[in-house]
């Protein structure tokens, strides 16, 4: 995207809307907002009690005139070990809880033929979100896609395959360039696109890259999409509409890099697939 050239605005943008992850609006938000909760109570409960303690402490032992001596301590075995098998039995409690809980946050469920599961490829470029339906061609042979909004079946595991295809940024400086050193480094990524390798490989290859990240607060967590990797991430969603947005900083336009989710009932979303298929 050159200089001077106008950003195109998301309608998403001009909404104000929840993207609360304490409203979640599936099951992966739900384990999450479980694990939280629990942490949040035990932060709660041992952040009173130390602030407490340390306020008794600091009235009891104060220094009531000029002429007194505060008490004096020196070690205490039963306080110290209080203190460390505490804390240490609470953190173990919470990384225990939030291990139970990270197989279901990150691993899809497996396709069956009574629950598939729907595939879908997140595509991040500067500056919009492309959302590739897996295996649902359209009448010209490409895959369905969908542009800022993700279409899903309420209820139903989509898997998602998280790619960033920026970027085109650096190909060309590096090729018009004159120094030998770059003259060879364009060469080599010449050859690479050449035998089959994408651009958006080739350059990542070179260390060049713009990231951007999936997030959508109410139904899952965040990954990032970078460029010559495939990362994964799951959600499925109760029926209603989800907003999201990049949440790395890609340039310009990130700000303007929304995305919407929206669930809908299965008889509609298969309504609405047969339409992109059928054009
Ligand atoms: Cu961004």
């Amino acid at each position: 995207m050159g200089c001077g050239e106008p950003v195109q605005v998301n309608p998403l943008a001009t909404s104000l809307v929840d993207t609360s992850p304490v409203h979640p609006g599936g099951p992966v938000a739900d384990h999450m907002l479980f694990v939280f909760n629990w942490v949040l109570a035990a932060s709660l409960v041992l952040g009173i009690f130390t602030v407490v303690m340390l306020l008794y402490s600091m009235f009891r032992f104060r220094r009531k005139s000029d002429d007194d001596e505060p008490s004096q301590f020196h070690g205490n075995t039963r306080l110290e070990l209080f203190w460390t098998a505490v804390p240490l039995a609470v953190f173990m409690s919470l990384f225990g809880l939030t291990v139970s809980q990270m197989g279901f946050i990150n691993d899809a469920p497996a396709s069956t033929a009574a629950n598939p599961v729907m595939n879908v490829t997140v595509i991040g470029q500067q500056f919009s979100w492309t959302f590739d339906y897996q295996g649902q061609k359209t009448a010209s042979g490409n895959d369905v896609q969908s542009f800022t909004t993700l279409y899903v079946p309420a209820n139903v595991p989509v898997n998602l395959q998280v790619v960033s295809t920026d970027p085109p940024c650096v190909i060309k400086p590096i090729i018009t360039s004159g120094s030998p050193d770059v003259a060879t480094r364009a060469a080599a990524l010449r050859q690479k696109v050449n035998s089959g390798t994408s651009i958006a490989d080739a350059i990542s290859d070179e260390g060049c890259g713009v990231n951007h990240s999936f997030y959508v607060p109410s139904l899952a967590g965040q990954v990032n999409a970078i460029p010559g990797q495939t990362n994964h991430l799951w959600l499925e969603a109760r029926l209603g509409h989800y907003y999201g947005q990049c949440t790395e900083l890609c340039g310009t336009g990130h700000a303007t890099m929304l995305l919407e989710v929206v669930a809908m009932p299965q008889a509609q979303f298969d309504k609405w697939l047969q339409q992109q298929v059928t054009g």
